[in-house]
């Protein structure tokens, strides 16, 4: 693995993305792709047939390797590091696993009040010391800002109900709608320790955070405001105190934009279905804007990729508070010499702008 420049004495060099987090950059938007490092990537699948997944995110020297992939391979100005938001299960003990073709596997799901009552906070820094490690790991290798993460209280509650994932989200439904006070006992355990976390990561040295609440569009309205939106906010709330910018990644995003932006997070990362302009126009300038190209623009030609990025680059035109990713996830079989064109293409922009 490279080594650059001196553990510690080296500046962050690219501050794109930081610049656009505090809504003053005056240069090209900075461009990440969600899950930048993946499947689609070679170089990640020779790393994934030697491991299982789980112990993949448990090993520091592995997720330095696979967090530098995507930068080394596209040139995205930020990193974010290669783990899984249900790592917080492990904070409680939790058993859970990765299967292949089927994703997120939980060995106990929570069915009744006593199982979530049961549930005890361990010490966090302890029981997730792994993913500390890869921060302080992986800082010094970077010139770009390392983004750390958690899933919303909302999404992670759902798997644990489900046990995995779900196409309906039935169980969710008919805990949320029978058991609501169970069901927040759920979201503030949860709650607790992903702030806990979240320091955590802070003093590891994640220069911003981004928040998944991948299944809050699940919701109807008075509830995405219940038991999504109240346990976001507590999240940023003592992370912006601490002067570290927050990325708020919500399907459901486009529908609920305000109400994401009344939160005060540093951005909203919203899904491919809204217009980014006209979102822009809404909530004005007060918080940044990332995303929105549909991941599976990749499935188009070359020239294709570039006219819809052309398209989103021009409608945000001189924004200083917009950062260019997916609307979602990269997709696993999305071809990488296309992934390469589109950062190409946003990266050169600038220059065509003058
Ligand atoms: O570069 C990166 O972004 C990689 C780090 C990363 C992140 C940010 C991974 C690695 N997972 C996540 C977040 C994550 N994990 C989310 C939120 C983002 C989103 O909505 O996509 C969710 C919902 C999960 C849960 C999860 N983990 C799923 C989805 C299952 C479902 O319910 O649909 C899957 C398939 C995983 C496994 C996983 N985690 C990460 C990767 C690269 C993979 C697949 C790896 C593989 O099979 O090799």
């Amino acid at each position: 693995m490279d080594k650059v420049g001196i553990p510690h004495l080296e500046k962050i060099m690219n501050e794109l993305l930081l610049n656009a987090l505090r809504g003053d950059n005056q240069d090209r938007p900075p461009v990440w792709l969600m899950r930048q490092a993946g499947r689609y990537l070679p170089e990640y699948q020779k790393i994934r047939s030697k491991y299982k997944l789980f112990d993949m995110f448990h090993q520091p020297e592995l997720v330095t390797e696979i967090t530098l992939q995507p930068i080394k391979r596209l040139g995205v100005d930020a990193a974010i590091i290669f783990s899984d938001i249900l790592i917080i299960l492990e904070a409680f003990g939790i058993e859970y696993d990765f299967i292949e073709g089927k994703g997120p596997v939980i060995a106990h799901s929570i069915s009744a009040l006593s199982d979530i009552e049961k549930l005890r906070m361990r010490d966090v820094k302890m029981a997730l010391g792994f993913v500390f490690q890869s921060i302080s790991h992986l800082v010094p290798h970077l010139k770009v800002p390392l983004i750390g993460f958690c899933g919303a209280p909302f999404t992670i509650a759902s798997y644990l109900i489900e046990g995995g994932t779900s196409k309906d989200f039935k169980k969710t439904k008919q805990f949320l709608y029978n058991q609501p006070d169970a069901f927040r006992l759920l979201l503030d355990k949860i709650c607790e320790a992903s702030i806990e976390y979240l320091h955590l990561q802070v003093n590891s040295g994640v220069a911003a955070i981004q928040i998944f609440d991948s299944w809050a569009n699940i919701m109807d309205y008075p509830h995405f405001r219940a038991y999504s939106l109240h346990y976001l906010k507590k999240l940023i709330e003592p992370i912006r105190a601490r002067g570290v910018p927050t990325i708020l990644f919500c399907r459901g995003a486009s529908l609920w934009a305000a109400d994401l932006a009344a939160l005060k997070p540093a951005a909203v990362s919203l899904d491919w279905n809204g217009d980014m302009a006209q979102v822009r126009k809404g909530i004005g300038l007060k918080v940044g804007l990332q995303g929105n190209l549909d991941p599976a623009v990749f499935y188009g030609s070359e020239e294709f990729v570039v006219q819809q990025a052309r398209t989103l680059l021009e409608s945000m035109q001189g924004d200083p508070a917009f950062i260019f990713n997916l609307g979602h996830g990269m997709l696993p079989d999305a071809p990488v010499e296309k992934v390469c064109r589109l950062v190409d293409f946003v990266k050169s922009y600038s220059y065509m702008r003058v």
